[in-house]
C-alpha cells in the first residue's frame, strides 16, 4: 500500500488540474496507477507505465485490441513524450475517457490518428488505418482497391477544403454532422460499457460511502 503523505501530496495538485473527478476519484486512480506500476516511486511519485503495461491497461480492462491503435493512443496520451506514461497523464487520459467532453474525444480521437506530426491526416494515412483496422486477417493484394475507394469516400465526407488530407477543421466539421465519425479510422475510445465497469470497479470505495 502506498504511503499516506505521496498520495495527498499528489491528490491536490491533480485535483486542481482535472476537474471532472472528485478529490475522492482522483485519490483512487492514483492508488490504482502506483499498483499497475507496482512501486510507489519513492518522494516524487516519479514514476511511470510503458507501453507494454499501458496497452495491457487498454486492452484488459477497456476492451481495445488493435495494437497499431493502442500504440497511438498511448502516445496521444504521453504528453511529455517520455515514453511513460506517468500518474498526471494518467488521471487526465482517464478524465478524456470516462468524463470527457465532446471537445476532448474530438481532439484525442485526431490526435490518434495523424501520427507524423504535421497536424492533418494525409490520404496514405487514412488507407493505412483503414486497411488496418478493416482487413486485418486477410490478403494484401485482394483488399487494396475496396480500401482505397473507402478513402475516397471519407475524404470526400470529410475533406471540407479539398486539400487532399484531413485537418483537424475539417475533422471538427465532419463529426459535428455525423457524430458516428468519431472513431472513423478505428476504435481508440473504450465502449461506455467498459467504462462503466472500470468506474464501478475503480470507485467502489467512493460508491459505497456516498450511499451511507
Ligand atoms: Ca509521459
Ligand atoms: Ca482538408
Amino acid at each position: 500500500n502506498m504511503n499516506q503523505r505521496v498520495l495527498k501530496k499528489l491528490v491536490e495538485p491533480i485535483s486542481k488540474t482535472v476537474k471532472s473527478f472528485k478529490r475522492s476519484e482522483v485519490e483512487c486512480l492514483i492508488r490504482l496507477f502506483y499498483s499497475v506500476v507496482g512501486r510507489t516511486g519513492g518522494k516524487s511519485g516519479n514514476t511511470g507505465l510503458d507501453r507494454n503495461k499501458f496497452r495491457g491497461i487498454l486492452n484488459n480492462i477497456f476492451g481495445m485490441t488493435d495494437d497499431t491503435l493502442m500504440d497511438r493512443v498511448f502516445s496521444a496520451l504521453d504528453k511529455d513524450n517520455d515514453n511513460s506514461i506517468n500518474v498526471k497523464e494518467w488521471v487526465k487520459g482517464l478524465s478524456v475517457f470516462l468524463r470527457g467532453t465532446f471537445e476532448e474525444k474530438l481532439k484525442l480521437c485526431f490526435e490518434v490518428y495523424y501520427l507524423n506530426g504535421d497536424g492533418y491526416i494525409s490520404r496514405e494515412e487514412i488507407f493505412n488505418m483503414l486497411k488496418n483496422s478493416l482487413y486485418q486477417q486477410s490478403s494484401e493484394e485482394e483488399n487494396d482497391e475496396g480500401v482505397k475507394e473507402l478513402v475516397e469516400i471519407a475524404l470526400k465526407k470529410m475533406d471540407y477544403d479539398n486539400d487532399g488530407k484531413v485537418s483537424f477543421a475539417d475533422f471538427e466539421k465532419a463529426v459535428r454532422e455525423d457524430r458516428l465519425l468519431l472513431e472513423v479510422f478505428g476504435p481508440c475510445l473504450p465502449t461506455a460499457q467498459n467504462c462503466l465497469h472500470f468506474e464501478a470497479l475503480t470507485f467502489r470505495d467512493t460508491l459505497t460511502s456516498s450511499f451511507s
